[in-house]
């Protein structure tokens, strides 16, 4: 009876032992985050704040001799920015304590171009200290923007500039509490001020700053910090190649930790690359980073916002959303009004989970084990996850939703501390008895979240297709999100014609040409329409199905353009580049050597008080831009110079740049580029135009 009884609780042991042994938790898979990049991912959205002497002057990037005695933002108040930011539910925010022109918004005992010698609070201010103590008060994370390039700096280029960076790396590492996050912009080098020399200094971005010993010098002075850096080595964290807004649909967070990275690595990730380095989607509220009053009323809506949201939270990157602040020192009640507008918005979308409530069957469970069952993709606990066995890459997972319901958005994490696995995957719908296939996607990560309409349905069944690795999921969401239209867009053609179009399926558009709000009750768009000459249009689209309005799309269009010709140019294409659709382009190349000259007669005279003119919208396309000179004349033969200068960002934002300049009488324009973001002989352009009086 004994030996009975001793063996079987030798047989239970042993048993138990299997079970143990089977259930084991898969090994992490390739490259995994480290706890910092996890704190990190896991904050989803924060805030940039764009504040320097740039506000005070209306550029994108300063030279660094704008006078330090602009700075006086008499109602500054970083607590109204950490109320805002903590309301559009954020989590952290990322102050430019030093943008290009070398300015300091903190004391440095480094330079004399800060805050202490303006006039704000008699040079007794500290705006990253404020900062600070109000990220502090709101419970958010405090992250710091200092620029490596320093247009002020008499010592930029030099190996002394380095100490200076370090210096002041330091002074932010040290003073104020702990920093989340450090960020290091790319643009480096470049004609500036530099203590009065006022020249052109080149860097060689990979080797000037030494990173590897910067970064050694952070990780003492904040342990706990992700390194943000597009421009030398991989830091903790990566571009994603754009400032518009979007990452990659595939989005691997991996890249290699060395060599050269291009465009589609920055905004794909890298499948086979040996290094944990996610995506950082960084996007301004308003076209620009820094406060410009003509963008008080091109701030983007939530339909956009939306957009932006799914394009890289819902692609496995995070959102840095950006403020400008104006030159009082506050945000704009516009700015405010959408950012909260939009937090509302994602809250109403993924307020109810329907996986939460349902059942869910996988084909294949870890060791049959309950702790890696399918129930803990829909426990709401981050921590929980079910996996399948070791040598299982493609296996599906059935939640039944119990009746048909509505649903329009699928969301699926992957437990990333074990790595990035997944390489494709479906998602199926039960419709009347039937499976159809709703969306096929291909990397998850993090976060993986995929929009189509709204269908009706019993089960849903994702299934995994390809995975480098047994696929481990956290969670997974279903969701019935709301519709928000998007508002018209609105183009007019050279000869005067006038279209409203949208990406949304079927609504009905609306439209104004007195610059009043366009309402239901406005002119009905049935076709497009002639409305030549200066003319403002306003548009809304309407969705009859759900009585939903569109925000209104906005377009002024200046004088006719019916008659302009490209003076001295044997080139159909070249007519392009004012016929309103900012997705063709024309460049000038050939025998030309910069600089390159666009002539374009006007057909009659004007009084011109500026210019407008669009690079070319592919990413990091040849031909951008930078610096130019910009001409006029009454007879194409004796030519005044108007305007010169530098289109700032241009490659980063490749956005409309307007130059406004007193007014001129003229019938000829002549765009002169002086260089371009490549540094050859090609200009390039999307559209021109002219502002008139
Ligand atoms: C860019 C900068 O040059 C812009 O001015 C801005 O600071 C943005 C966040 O990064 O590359």
């Amino acid at each position: 009876m004994i030996r009975y009884f001793l063996c079987g609780i030798i047989l239970c042991m042993c048993s138990i032992g299997i079970y143990y042994a089977q259930t084991k938790a898969p090994a992490p898979f390739g490259p995994v985050p480290s706890e910092n990049q996890m704190r990190w991912q896991e904050m989803e959205y924060y805030a940039f704040v764009h504040f320097s002497l740039n506000t005070y002057t209306d550029q994108s990037w300063g030279f660094g001799n704008e006078d330090v005695k602009l700075f006086n933002p008499e109602k500054a108040d970083c607590r109204q920015w950490a109320r805002i930011c903590k309301e559009a539910r954020m989590k952290g925010i990322i102050i430019t304590a030093k943008h290009h022109c070398g300015f300091c918004l903190w004391p440095s005992k480094y330079t004399e171009y800060s805050v202490k010698n303006a006039p704000w609070k008699n040079g007794k201010g500290d705006m990253v200290r404020e900062m600070a103590d109000a990220c502090k008060e709101y419970g958010l994370k405090l992250g710091i923007y200092l620029s490596p390039w320093d247009r002020n700096s008499p010592v930029y280029g030099k190996p002394e500039y380095i100490t200076y960076f370090r210096n002041q790396l330091t002074e932010l590492l040290t003073n104020y509490g702990q920093i989340f996050e450090v960020w290091f912009d790319g643009a480096n080098g470049g004609n500036g001020y530099y203590g009065g020399a006022n020249e052109t200094r080149t860097i060689n971005r990979t080797t000037y700053y030494d990173w590897k010993n910067t970064y050694a010098l952070i990780r003492k002075l904040q342990p706990n910090i992700v390194i943000w850096n597009d421009g030398g080595d991989r830091g903790d964290l990566r571009w994603v190649g754009t400032e518009e807004g979007f990452v990659g649909e595939t989005n691997w967070s991996l890249l290699n930790a060395t060599g050269e990275v291009e465009w589609g690595m920055l905004h794909f990730g890298l499948e086979t690359g040996n290094s944990w380095v996610p995506a950082e989607v960084n996007t301004s509220i308003r076209p620009e980073w820094f406060y410009h009053p003509n963008e008080d009323n091109k701030v983007k809506t939530v339909p956009f916002l939306m957009e932006t949201y799914y394009n890289s939270i819902g692609h496995n990157g995070s959102l840095l959303l950006n403020f400008p602040i104006m030159p009082n020192g506050l945000i704009h009640p516009n700015d405010e009004k959408a950012a909260l507008e939009f937090a509302e918005a994602v809250k109403e979308s993924f307020a109810v989970n329907l996986a939460e409530t349902s059942k869910a069957e996988a084909s294949n469970v870890r060791g049959n084990a309950k702790e890696f069952g399918p129930d803990m993709a829909i426990d709401n606990n981050k921590d929980t996850y079910w996996a399948t066995d070791d040598n299982v890459t493609k296996a599906s997972l059935t939640i039944d939703l119990g009746n048909p319901t509505l649903f329009n958005r699928f969301l699926v994490q992957e437990y990333i501390r074990l790595g990035q696995r997944v390489k494709a995957f479906t998602v199926e719908a039960l419709v009347d008895g039937n499976w159809k296939e709703v969306v096929k996607a291909t990397t998850i990560g993090y976060k993986r979240i995929l929009r189509f309409p709204s269908l009706k349905a019993t089960k849903v069944r994702f299934t995994i297709t390809d995975s480098k690795s047994c696929p481990v999921i956290s969670n997974i969401g279903i969701y019935n999100a709301p519709v928000f239209l998007n508002a018209p867009s609105i183009a007019r053609n050279q000869s005067g014609e006038i279209t409203i179009t949208t990406n949304d399926i079927g609504p009905i558009f609306y439209y104004t040409l007195d610059g009043s709000e366009s309402t239901t009750k406005s002119n009905k768009y049935t076709m497009p329409f002639p409305a030549d000459g200066k003319v403002e249009v306003k548009a809304i689209a309407y969705d009859p199905a759900s009585g939903k309005c569109s925000p209104i799309g906005h377009e002024k269009f200046d004088i006719s353009k019916k008659d302009w010709k490209i003076v001295g140019i044997n080139d159909e294409k070249a007519s392009t580049i004012f016929g309103g659709n900012t997705s063709t382009v024309w460049h000038q190349k050939s025998d030309k050597k910069m600089p390159i000259d666009l002539v374009i007669d006007l057909g009659n005279k004007y009084n011109v008080c500026g210019f407008k003119y669009l690079p070319d919208q592919a990413k990091w396309s040849s031909g951008i831009i930078t610096n130019y000179q910009f001409y006029v004349s009454t007879d194409n033969i004796e030519w005044n110079l108007i305007d010169q200068g530098e289109f700032s960002n241009i490659k980063n934002n490749p956005l409309w740049q307007i130059k406004n300049f007193s007014l001129v009488n003229a019938r000829y324009i002549r765009l002169r580029a002086l260089r371009n973001t490549s540094g050859d002989d090609v200009a390039g352009y999307a559209e021109v135009d002219v502002i008139t009086k």
